[in-house]
């Protein structure tokens, strides 16, 4: 398998950090929408990534997509988001929250980094930053009274992933601190190969 998407993405990381931990070997090729484009709508029509390519070519993508796949070949007993109701709805409320947060940060990250900064729209990014803000409320509470077991699940590493882009691309316009789970989260996983190898700060793509 092949996986299209620089660890910078917080979408593509969670993916690798799921391919690893379900130990499905896969290739990483780090192209970007912005500056591999072409190459990336080979792909996915829609010039985003993440992507994965199957060993028989079939190309998935959309991080959920390929992730719902991944846990179908992966089967019940190691699947990262339970398939049994009520565990998979309240863990989907969890991703919806987490993944809600990813794409605000994002629509925020590009306000910041691809406008000429004196077209910058200050009430567009502090609503994007807002919405950030109270998924991390929410995203911190929902930790501090379930810190998890003994191996990450879907919930854990999409928080943490979320939480070190954060960290990785706007720490200065968040009070990353104030969320105490989510630091302590994110610092205990990280100690695991799969999320320190794809870490957007030490990954080298
Ligand atoms: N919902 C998608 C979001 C993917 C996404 O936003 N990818 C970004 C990189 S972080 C991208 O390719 N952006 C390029 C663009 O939108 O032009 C997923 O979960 O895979």
């Amino acid at each position: 398998m092949i996986l299209l998407g620089r660890y910078l993405s917080p979408y593509t990381r969670r993916v690798a950090v799921s391919l690893k931990l379900l130990d499905m070997p896969f290739e990483h090729r780090p192209i970007t929408a912005w500056h591999n484009l072409d190459e990336v709508r080979q792909y996915n029509p829609a010039g985003r990534i993440p992507a994965l390519v199957l060993d028989d070519g079939e190309v998935i993508f959309d991080s959920s997509a390929i992730l719902d796949h991944l846990d179908h070949v992966a089967g019940p007993g190691r699947a990262l988001l339970p398939f049994d109701e009520p565990q998979r709805r309240a863990d989907l409320r969890v991703l919806a929250v987490a993944l809600g947060a990813m794409d605000k940060a994002a629509a925020a990250r590009y306000e910041l980094v691809m406008r000429p900064p004196e077209t910058l729209h200050k009430p567009w990014l502090d609503h994007n930053l807002g919405q950030v803000r109270s998924g991390l409320v929410w995203l911190d509470a929902h930790f501090a009274g379930a810190p998890g077991g003994e191996a990450p699940d879907q919930t854990v590493i999409t928080t943490v992933v979320l939480y070190d882009f954060l960290a990785t691309v706007m720490p200065d316009h968040l009070e990353l601190g104030a969320y105490a789970a989510l630091a302590a989260l994110s610092r205990r996983w990280n100690r695991m190969g799969a999320f320190a190898e794809t870490h957007p700060d030490t990954a080298t793509k």
